[in-house]
């Protein structure tokens, strides 16, 4: 199913005149609105395949009906998040879970709901019917050398898909590790999958970016092979300047400082891409700011400070991913409140003051840094964002539209109650 333009419009009618009044007055408190306002309208977040179907825990699996039961049908669900939010021109699909039988139609499909093919993400982490070996005790990483080619092969198949949709981008996630001590080599772990990657680093094309996602836990539980950000800026570092570290928002251990992990990748010029979630305890993969919204805006803040120092444009220089999905809510209401906590989180750091900042760091005026992060970060830029969509031909509200369209219960007429999309 498709939103048309008509009923954006009908929708945003009765709202328009109380929105005004709203961003009008905020309008007249910032010091540079509309630059603001064109970099949020710049700024697109894609979505994954697999967060369209309902997520699961590995004790079941509670789904809402009308999922997508095929690439096609992610593609338009995608579609519908974009036609609301016009923040979500993007889709990042996972192989072999999206293989495009057809790239030409998909590509056209794609392109006439104004969306693009971000970064594509391979699968060594699960074991595929017919498949030869199993990654039981990991892929790239592994003691054989059969199953690390066909890690490896598997990883050019996914570049060779992502060519025909004109994706520029390879995320690798491993979940190579270890369960318990003794059962690896951390060394040999390491090379094994430093030589894996090279030879996938090798098949890049030459306008494409690779990204080596980290993660410290789950499902190895006692060491992981691409465990935290120090061992993923070592393998991008040795593989060369085509290699990225992508941080994902749910690969920390509890309490990490994850903006100061943000600011210095930047830094070196390594970072490449950024999976948004929230959590609590884990990789709970929790609407994007529904835990930590201040953690949130302080991300952004050293993105905002990182990408300006490096002259980075921000909506193109790096790979903007949601990587959430779970149990209990209609996945396409939860990736719309996930839009717009990125966009809000977004546009508080851009209106912090830098100057401002900048002048209490050089003066160690800590309560005066603090007093300039927290008049950015207790700032309702609402209807900034709300005003963003509306320029762009978006809702004012695209949950109320998204409900008043009652948009799950006609996708669950048009493809059953119990489809089940594919994913984790
Ligand atoms: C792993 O937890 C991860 O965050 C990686 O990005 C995967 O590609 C994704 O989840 C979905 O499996
Ligand atoms: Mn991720």
């Amino acid at each position: 199913m498709r939103i048309e333009k008509s009923a954006i419009d009908h929708h945003n009618q009765p709202l328009l005149t109380d929105h005004m009044h709203r961003w009008d007055s905020l309008a007249t408190t910032l010091a540079h609105p509309e630059s603001v306002i064109q970099k949020l309208a710049d700024f697109q977040v894609a979505i994954p395949s697999w967060a369209l179907g309902t997520g699961g825990t590995r004790f079941g699996r509670f789904g809402s009906g009308g999922e997508p039961r095929s690439l096609e049908e992610k593609i338009d669900d995608v579609g519908l998040l974009h036609a609301l939010s016009r923040t979500a021109g993007a889709i990042s699909l996972h192989i072999p879970w999206d293989i495009p039988s057809d790239p030409q139609g998909i590509r056209a499909r794609a392109a006439e709901l104004g969306l693009r093919f971000d970064a594509m993400n391979s699968n060594t982490f699960q074991d595929q019917p017919r498949q030869a070996f199993s990654y039981k005790f990991g892929s790239l990483q592994n003691e054989d050398s059969r199953i690390r080619r066909q890690a490896i092969a598997h990883n050019l198949e996914v570049i060779e898909a992502g060519v025909s949709l004109g994706s520029k981008a390879l995320t690798v996630w491993l979940s190579d590790g270890s369960c318990f001590p003794g059962q690896l080599n951390f060394r040999k772990a390491f090379q094994h999958t430093l030589d894996g990657l090279r030879e996938i680093y090798q098949s890049l094309p030459t306008d494409w970016k690779m990204f080596v996602e980290y993660k410290p836990f789950e499902p190895n539980f006692y060491s992981t092979t691409v465990g935290d950000w120090g061992q993923s800026l070592l393998y991008v570092t040795k593989l060369g300047p085509q290699a990225y570290s992508l941080v994902d928002l749910g690969h920390h251990l509890p309490n990490t400082n994850i903006e100061q992990i943000v600011a210095l990748l930047l830094m070196e010029g390594r970072l490449g891409g950024f999976h948004f979630n929230d959590s609590k305890y884990g990789d709970d993969d929790l609407t994007v700011g529904s835990i930590k919204p201040y953690q949130l805006f302080l991300i952004f803040n050293e993105l905002v400070e990182g990408m300006d120092t490096r002259s980075m444009h921000h909506g193109n220089d790096l790979a903007w991913m949601i990587d959430a999905s779970h149990n209990v809510k209609d996945p396409l209401e939860d990736l719309l409140q996930s839009l717009e906590a990125i966009q809000i989180a977004y546009a508080q750091a851009l209106i912090v003051d830098r100057t401002q900042l900048a002048a209490a760091q050089q003066a160690n005026d800590v309560s005066a840094a603090q007093e300039v992060l927290q008049n950015a970060f207790r700032s309702d830029l609402r209807p900034m964002v709300a005003e963003v969509r509306r320029r762009q031909g978006g809702a004012l509200q695209p949950m109320g539209l998204y409900r008043a369209q009652k948009v799950r219960e006609r996708l669950i007429q048009e493809r059953g109650s119990t489809t089940t999309s594919t994913g984790l």
